[in-house]
């Protein structure tokens, strides 16, 4: 069993090159849900969306996010009629806000409606939230605290970053299934993901790292860093408000207490040794995942290494 963890877009291109190349009743995916929020009354879930998404073979790969070729005509008529439409639902993926809203307040959890979304949309991996339990990433900015999406896409992620911040993770439990399935697989991937805003709530739920560190399985990082800038989004801004080296030594250093193994971009072979200095092997080879056959090869490469 091959576990993944993700969250955002960069995560969504390696699971994507992963639910083509490997067995799908082999792969648990573990999604980031800190960037969660309710919009018009409506639980959102963007990370759980673009992976259930993806794993269909329903995202949008120029966006990144959402349906593809969904069309915006309630999203409109919203703003038409003077409600919030910065964040851009679409009509199809308004049908999954809506369902999960409901089954929400039905009494469902979190992880019940993902197996029945995936379920319904014909996916047979595993996908998991990493808790039923609502954590909330805010962002200090010099305008005051405000929400992951507030900050990201209403605010461009334009704002300097002071401190971020997980509410409600000290007393957040793993979904089911999330500590089982690291124990028992035989090798977990740290997708090319933003390793503060989306694999560190991860890894901030109580007995996830504990789990990565105990686990036989063999750990692997993609690093999401190229040569000191992220290839997409704003890590850089978030690891440097950590104090974390903006580059694939930062991300290794950010894991290093379970990583087995490092993937890096070629550009960065001069950090091999020093990476390998914390006792962590290092790989080098093309990383950037802009075509899907790029994200194939480089799950078939992981494959290899496994
Ligand atoms: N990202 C944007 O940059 N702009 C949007 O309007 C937007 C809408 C959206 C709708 C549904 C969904 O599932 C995701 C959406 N995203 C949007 C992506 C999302 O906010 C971010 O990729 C993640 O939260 C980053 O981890």
């Amino acid at each position: 069993m091959l576990v993944l963890l993700t969250g955002g877009t960069g995560g969504a291109k390696l699971v994507q090159g992963f639910n083509l190349e490997a067995r799908p009743e082999d792969l648990v995916i573990i999604c980031n849900t800190a960037d969660d929020f309710v919009f018009h009354g409506l639980h959102i879930s963007p990370d759980l969306d673009t992976i259930t998404y993806t794993m269909a073979g329903l995202s949008d790969a120029a966006k990144g996010w959402g349906i593809r070729d969904d069309t915006f005509v309630v999203l409109d008529w919203l703003g038409r009629l003077g409600g919030e439409s910065w964040f851009k639902l679409g009509d199809r993926d308004l049908a999954t806000h809506i369902m999960r809203s409901n089954l929400l307040r039905e009494g469902l959890t979190l992880s019940q409606i993902t197996e029945r979304i995936r379920k319904r949309l014909g996916i047979e991996s595993i996908i998991l939230p990493m808790s039923d339990d609502r954590v909330e990433t805010r962002i200090e900015t010099p305008n005051g605290e405000i929400s992951f999406q507030d900050y990201f896409v209403r605010g461009r992620w334009r704002d300097e970053v002071h401190r971020i911040t997980f509410t409600g993770v000290e007393k957040c439990r793993p979904a089911p299934g999330v500590l089982d399935s690291i124990r028992e697989a035989s090798a977990v991937i740290l997708c090319p993901s933003n390793p503060i805003t989306s694999i560190g709530p991860i890894l901030t739920v109580p007995g996830i790292r504990s789990a990565l560190r105990e686990t036989r399985a063999r750990i692997i990082a993609v690093s999401p860093i190229i040569r000191g800038m992220p290839y997409s989004g704003p890590a850089h801004k978030f690891m440097a408000a950590m104090g974390i080296e903006v580059s694939a030594f930062g991300v290794a250093s950010a894991y290093r207490d379970f990583l087995t193994l490092i993937l890096i971009a070629l550009e960065d072979s001069e950090l091999m040794r020093k990476i390998e200095g914390l006792g962590i092997q290092t790989v080098t080879t093309s990383i950037r995942l802009e075509s899907l056959d790029d994200r194939r090869r480089v799950a078939r490469e992981l494959l290899a290494l496994l």
